[in-house]
C-alpha cells in the first residue's frame, strides 16, 4: 500500500520501506528525563515509510494520513531549528540530526501512512521519527544501533522540534520486542526485554484513549521537568534518580517548597515502583502488579498533577468494574489510560467505561487492547 501510494506521489519505486510502532508505558511515567527507569511496550500500531535518497539536496515528504496536503519541499541545507512547523518538522529535524552528527543525508523522498492515533499519549511522534531515523540509517549503511538512533530522534524532538522530552518514547520505537515489555535505564540506556505475554496468562491490558489530544511543546511538561531538574540542584544531584528510595523522607525535609516535594514524591517512588514491577514479572506474579499501576496514577494525580478529569474518569470506572490495576500513560493532560484486567472482566470494563464517558458528556473513549509488538524494521 505504502509501496503503491509512493509511486502515485513520487513517479518512481522506493528504494525499501520501513516501520516503527507506537507504545504504551506500563510504568516508569516522567521518570525518563529524571535519568530514571520505565518500561514502555510497542503497539501493533505503526507509521510506515516508503523512502527513496535524493543527492540533489532536497528532502520531499508526504503523508497518506493528509492525502491532499500537497508534497513538502525542504532543502536540507535549509533545515534548522524552528524553521519548520507541523508534522514535518519531525523527519526534518530527523535529517538535521544525523546530519548534525556527521551523516551525509543529501535529501530523500518519504511516503508516510500511519495507524497510531495522533494526541492520543500514544507516541505518534516518536514513531515518526524513528522509521525515518531507521531508514535513512539503513539506505546509507550507517548500521546505527535502536539506542543511538533515539538520541538523534530525542535531539531532533527537543532542539529542531522544540518539545523538551525524554528518551523512553524513541526507545520503545527502536528497540522493544513482540511478547516482551522493554525495561529501560535511563540513565545508560541499559535494556532488558521482560516477556510480558498476558494473553497466556488469561489477562488483558486495555488501553483507553480519552480522545483530550495533548501536546508535549506545551508548558505544563517543560514545567514539571525544569521543576525536577531545580529540586535535583536544590538537593545537589545531577538528577532524581540519585535519590534513593529509602532516602525519600530526608531529601524530602531538605525542601521548603511544597511543589518541590511532590515532584521528588512523584520521580523518587515511581522509580520505586518500576523495580517493584519488573521483579513481579521477572517472578510470574503478573496480576501483583496491579496495585502498583494504580499506586502510580495517584502519584501522578496527586503529586505530579499531569492527569485530567476523563483520564481519572477512566481509571476509576476501570477500577470499579474490577481491573487489577489502572492508571494514566505517557505525558498525561489528556491522551491515553491503561486498565489490567481478566480476560473475562474486559468487555464489562470497556463498556462501563464508555457509558461512564457517555453520562459525563465526554467524548466516546477509544478502547483497544495493547497486544506487545515489535520496535522498527525493515518492511520491504
Ligand atoms: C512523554 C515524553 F515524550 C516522554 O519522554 C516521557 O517523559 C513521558 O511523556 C512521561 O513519562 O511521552
Amino acid at each position: 500500500m505504502t509501496h503503491t501510494e509512493f509511486r502515485r506521489v513520487y513517479q518512481t519505486d522506493p528504494e525499501g520501506v520501513w516501520a516503527a510502532p507506537g507504545r504504551v508505558n506500563l510504568i516508569g511515567e516522567h521518570t525518563d528525563y529524571n535519568d530514571g527507569l520505565v518500561m514502555p511496550l510497542a503497539l501493533p500500531h505503526t507509521t510506515t515509510a516508503a523512502v527513496t535518497r535524493r543527492t540533489d539536496g532536497l528532502l520531499r515528504l508526504h503523508t497518506a494520513n493528509e492525502p491532499s496536503t500537497p508534497v513538502a519541499e525542504l532543502p536540507v541545507a535549509d533545515l534548522e531549528p524552528g524553521a519548520v512547523t507541523g508534522w514535518t518538522a519531525y523527519p526534518a529535524g530527523v535529517v538535521w540530526a544525523l546530519r548534525g552528527a556527521g551523516h551525509p543525508i543529501t535529501g530523500a523522498d518519504i511516503h508516510y501512512d500511519s495507524t497510531v492515533p495522533v494526541g492520543a499519549g500514544l507516541s505518534s511522534s516518536a514513531a515518526l521519527e524513528i522509521v525515518t531515523a531507521l531508514a535513512l540509517s539503513d539506505l546509507h549503511e550507517l548500521n546505527l544501533p535502536g539506542w543511538q538512533l533515539a538520541r538523534l530522534c530525542q535531539r531532533a524532538e527537543n532542539v529542531f522540534v522544540g518539545a523538551p522530552t525524554g528518551i523512553m518514547d524513541q526507545t520503545a520505537a527502536a528497540c522493544c520486542q513482540p511478547g516482551h515489555a522493554l525495561y529501560l535505564d535511563t540513565r545508560d540506556l541499559s535494556q532488558r526485554q521482560i516477556p510480558f505475554d498476558l494473553a497466556a496468562e488469561g489477562l488483558r491490558l486495555l488501553v483507553i484513549d480519552t480522545r483530550v489530544e495533548h501536546a508535549h511543546s506545551d508548558g505544563a511538561y517543560g514545567d514539571r521537568r525544569r521543576g525536577c531538574e531545580q529540586a535535583a540542584a536544590d538537593l545537589d544531584v545531577v538528577a532524581l534518580r540519585d535519590i534513593p528510595y529509602g532516602e525519600l523522607h530526608t531529601a524530602l525535609g531538605r525542601l521548603a517548597d511544597e511543589e518541590q516535594r511532590r515532584l521528588v514524591r512523584h520521580v523518587v517512588t515511581e522509580n520505586h515502583r518500576v523495580a517493584q514491577v519488573v521483579a513481579h514479572l521477572e517472578a510470574g506474579r503478573t496480576r501483583a502488579i496491579g496495585p502498583l499501576l494504580t499506586a502510580g496514577h495517584a502519584s501522578l494525580r496527586d503529586d505530579f498533577r499531569v492527569s485530567c478529569a476523563e483520564l481519572d474518569l477512566a481509571v476509576d470506572t476501570a477500577l470499579s468494574c474490577g481491573a487489577l490495576g489502572a492508571r494514566m500513560t505517557g505525558g498525561g493532560f489528556g491522551g491515553s489510560a491503561i486498565a489490567l484486567v481478566e480476560e473475562a472482566t474486559a468487555d464489562k470494563v470497556s463498556e462501563a467505561v464508555t457509558a461512564a464517558f457517555a453520562a459525563a458528556g465526554h467524548l466516546p473513549p477509544r478502547v483497544f487492547t495493547a497486544v506487545p509488538s515489535a520496535g522498527a524494521r525493515r518492511l520491504v
